[in-house]
């Protein structure tokens, strides 16, 4: 089927943002977190004790469901990270979501028709245990644990958020891959009625898609989160579950998803068929590649505008760089 393509369909992050109208958004949060009195929560990923970044408020838009109540969840030391956290209430209002909007201010204005319950999630292809897994059930039986973790988005802007969920290699031993089972093909929900962008891009090769390796989906930090902040997810981050593969730029960290297939081949991926000279199929982050337009030795921290130096692989090389020599 022949994909029409709008001319701007190559800037799937369109605010590859003006630091001038990043600033403006900035002042703008500010004040309206001086306005309503929201100063004094705690930033710094040093702050034990305290359910990190709980929000009071900021993540209202998480809705109310049967599993809300798992949260939050015990932190595991092993995934911290040097840097403070992102300022829930800009992370959660600064979201890449393609099915609800292009521009990444109104993502969680645009969410509300999406029905996240009941919800399954599809094992299908080379595995000795197909079928729908009940959500509800499927995050019941996991062992549910929070992660801090780097996240670094291929436009350049960077976050430090606590994901709540499970290692997705739990996810994959249910599942019970084949022996020729090489990768995975993750698909998110299509549901043009409830997802406005999705019906507006209609062009765009939907549902989205993304795909790991068997070995990289077993890496330990591989993470299927199910809350963030010490909540349920909210549907703007992807509610209720999504990958998060912190050494890799966002693009690969598919939210809400319906489907895992096991494959022998690797398989294509959205933002790679579209693109495949700006979105590699690994999409590992690495400062030496630019992106063809625009640099990647250096990240912008969305809420601070801090910049940092990119890191190999996000600053993951000791736990990931091994899938990748040879
Ligand atoms: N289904 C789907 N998943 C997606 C996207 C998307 O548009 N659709 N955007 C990706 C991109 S480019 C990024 S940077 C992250 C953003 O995650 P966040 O909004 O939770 O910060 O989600 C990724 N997962
Ligand atoms: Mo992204």
């Amino acid at each position: 089927m022949p994909i029409h393509l709008r001319p701007d369909w190559h800037l799937p992050e369109r605010a590859v943002t003006a630091e001038s109208h990043w600033r403006d958004r900035r002042q703008f949060i500010e004040s309206m977190v001086a306005a309503v009195g929201l100063g004094s929560i705690c930033l710094a990923a040093g702050c034990k004790g305290t359910p990190q970044g709980h929000p009071d408020g900021p993540l209202a838009t998480s809705p109310e469901t049967a599993t809300s109540g798992l949260y939050p969840v015990k932190r595991n030391p092993a995934y911290t990270v040097e840097r403070p956290l992102t300022d829930p209430r800009v992370a959660t209002r600064y979201n890449n979501f393609y099915e609800f909007s292009t521009a990444k201010d109104d993502v969680w204005k645009r969410v509300d028709r999406f029905e996240i319950r009941p919800w399954s999630v599809k094992l299908s292809g080379l595995v000795e245990n197909p079928g729908p897994v009940d959500f509800e059930d499927l995050v019941r039986r996991m062992p549910l644990e929070e992660r801090v973790y780097r996240f670094r988005c291929v436009e350049a802007w960077a976050m430090v958020v606590p994901w709540s969920g499970f290692p997705l290699a739990d996810l994959v031993a249910w599942a019970a891959p084949r022996p020729e089972a090489r990768w995975i093909r993750l698909v998110t929900a299509h549901v043009p009625a409830q997802m406005p962008g999705a019906a507006e891009q209609a062009w765009f090769p939907w549902p989205y898609h993304e795909a790991l390796s068997l070995a990289e989906a077993r890496n330990p930090l591989a993470f299927v989160a199910t809350g963030i902040y010490g909540r349920e997810l909210p549907k703007q981050h992807g509610a209720p579950l999504r990958l998060v593969a912190p050494w890799k730029y966002g693009f690969k960290s598919i939210k809400s998803v319906v489907e895992l297939q096991f494959t022998a081949e690797a398989p294509r991926t959205f933002w790679n068929s579209l693109a495949p000279d700006e979105y590699d199929l690994h999409g590992n982050v690495d400062p030496r590649v630019p992106h063809p337009r625009w640099s990647q030795a250096s990240e912008r921290m969305i809420g601070t505008g801090e910049r940092r130096p990119t890191l190999l692989y996000n600053g993951y090389g000791a736990q990931v760089a091994g899938l990748y020599r040879g």
